[in-house]
């Protein structure tokens, strides 16, 4: 049996939590193959063949678009597994991505459903919050709560990192910012805006406060999942938003941009609790469940692929000892 790792995606309805897994798949394949590694077909779900379909959606985003989730979106639970391994050889390690409708998280929806996120993430080494970059950014983020509901992230978080047991890694990913990472300057002021009371400041905050500090790691790393189209502008109608995309160029592709980085953040993490576990096991029995068990070959090209963190785009916020290797 290979190990297995959970992470649940968060974020609401429309934000881009399936695009993102997606477009993570579509990229790590080729940084994995830089390092003799692939992705190993999995039968039981068909990740690929749903991804596929997925990604059949994303490249054919038309000149100018209205981004939405709900009824394009998806209406069940669905777990992706990205299975790793040597190429020819048995997987030795399984990401399970946890992924469900965006508005299980909302106040109204159904108790299971809420349950479900809960158990989902208390179960989980790490969580992807999928962050809708123009949101966040236009207006002065005045749709920011409405469409991303940062407080409800936070009070989800609140509620199920108690007395944790052993560590966690929360990666905030914002998407669909092709417009917001054009230079250094702009990726900084995403970033900030994302540390700032109208954005997730609070769970900030939370995740940072003393009984968490120690065990919890974050880490923020902006993604392009579609690459070629760019936010144009909002319309609002009836007191609700509509947010409109176009694409860069008449003829531009799917062009997908740093996706495979909330994955390395991903195999820090894996291998920095292996690493921690080995040398100290007596400290962190609690956690000791999900040995790799890597031979030296292996461990050192996941040393070398981990390495490839994007410093121009991502930073860590807390927790940079669960990410140093
Ligand atoms: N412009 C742009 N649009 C995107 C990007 N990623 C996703 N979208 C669009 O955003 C919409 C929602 O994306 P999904 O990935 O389905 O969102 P979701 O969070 O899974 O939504 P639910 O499953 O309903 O919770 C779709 O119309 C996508 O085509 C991106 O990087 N840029
Ligand atoms: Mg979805």
């Amino acid at each position: 049996m290979s190990s297995e790792f959970k992470i649940t995606m968060l974020g609401a309805s429309g934000v881009g939590k399936t695009s993102l897994l997606t477009a993570m798949y579509e990229q790590f394949e080729s940084t994995l193959n830089e390092m003799n590694l692939q992705f190993v077909p999995d039968s039981e779900t068909e990740t690929a063949a749903i991804l596929a379909e997925k990604l059949g959606q994303l490249r054919s985003l038309t000149e100018e678009f209205e981004a939405t989730g709900g009824v394009e979106g998806d209406d069940d639970i669905r777990y992706f597994n990205f299975d790793i391994g040597n190429l020819g050889k048995r997987p030795f390690l399984r990401l399970t991505f946890v992924d469900y409708p965006g508005y299980y998280l909302y106040p109204k929806s159904d108790k299971t459903h809420k349950q479900f996120v809960k158990d989902s993430i208390a179960e989980s080494e790490a969580v992807l919050v999928a962050i809708d970059a123009p949101a966040l950014m236009e207006k002065k983020g005045k749709w920011n709560e409405y469409i991303n509901r940062p407080t409800q992230v936070k009070i989800l978080c609140q509620s199920v990192f108690q007395d944790l047991r052993s560590p966690k890694l929360v990666i905030f990913a914002p998407v669909k910012c092709e417009k917001y990472v054009r230079n250094a300057s702009e990726s900084e002021k995403l970033i900030k805006r994302i540390h700032e009371d109208r954005g997730y400041q609070s769970l900030f905050d939370f995740l940072n406060s003393n009984s968490l500090r120690d065990k919890i790691a974050s880490v923020i790393t902006p993604v392009q999942t579609v690459g070629s189209v760019i936010f144009s502008r909002i319309e609002e109608k009836e007191k609700q938003p509509y947010f409109y995309f176009h694409k860069i160029s008449h003829d531009a592709g799917y062009k997908p941009q740093d996706c495979e980085q909330p994955l390395l953040y991903l195999l820090r993490f894996i291998l920095k609790l292996e690493m921690e576990q080995r040398k100290q096991s007596w400290l962190w029995l609690g956690f000791v469940r999900n040995w790799l068990n890597l031979d030296k070959d292996l461990e050192k090209s996941l040393q070398n692929a981990v390495t490839c963190n994007n410093q121009n785009t991502s930073i860590v916020v807390q927790g940079k000892n669960w990410l140093e290797i």
